[in-house]
């Protein structure tokens, strides 16, 4: 049996936990993290030293990091549908989530934190000028690259699509000046149509704003 732990408004479990549900596979869930703590134990820092959410343990094998999570998955369960075989169309979504894990979220997560998590008296207007500017970029760049097929790496949901569609239901629910991307859009849209970006990503986060703390 797989479990994964990991409270479920993180953006790296909500990866995780939206690809177990494409997958279907049964799965048992620990909230853990944030306001479930735990991370320090001893027992959860021998599975992960770095004492970070999420942890999955398939049996013995235990993966942490949220990308390496994600290849796990799909290699062992999902060859061929969500991580393509040929090597040339693999890269194509390991470009993606590279990318995103190396450019998007770090630059979608100064603007959550500053702008969104940040109580209004504390915010760096002009920092979050400049990260706005940054993500409304990269989008941009998104939408040049979505401009000419459905899905990041083709004409089908893949990998490449989980990490950089996980912030959208963020990047567009929060109140800042957004990119004008009609193709993110539509393909958010498409993404929103699959039942577990629904119940895994779309997870209302209000109770987040102008908190800093878990
Ligand atoms: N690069 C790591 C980052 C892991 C990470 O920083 N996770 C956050 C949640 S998204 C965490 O553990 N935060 C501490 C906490 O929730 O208490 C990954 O992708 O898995």
């Amino acid at each position: 049996m797989l479990t994964v732990w990991g409270r479920r408004n993180a953006f790296n479990v909500q990866k995780v936990m939206w690809l177990i549900g494409e997958l279907g596979l049964p799965h048992r869930h620990i909230d853990a993290g944030g306001s479930f703590g735990g991370l320090d134990a001893p027992e959860f820092r021998a599975m992960n030293p770095h004492g970070r959410i999420p942890v999955v343990d398939d049996g013995g094998t235990v993966v942490w990091e949220s990308h390496a999570i994600l290849r796990y998955l799909a290699a062992r369960y999902g060859t061929g549908t969500f991580w393509p075989e040929s090597a040339a169309e693999r890269s194509l979504a390991d470009r993606w989530m590279d990318w995103s894990l190396a450019t998007l979220q770090p630059a979608f997560m100064d603007l959550f934190w500053g702008f969104y998590r940040t109580p209004v008296e504390k915010r760096d207007g002009p920092a979050i000028r400049r990260n706005t500017e940054r993500c409304a970029e990269l989008y941009r760049l998104l939408d040049g690259a979505l401009a000419h097929r459905p899905y990041l790496a083709g004409d089908r949901f893949t990998l490449a699509d989980i990490p950089a569609g996980t912030t959208l239901f963020r990047y567009f629910g929060i109140d800042v000046a957004h990119a004008e991307v009609p193709h993110v859009r539509a393909w958010y849209a498409r993404l929103a149509a699959r039942p577990d970006y629904r119940r895994h990503v779309m997870i209302p986060f209000d109770d987040m704003k102008g908190r800093l703390d878990f």
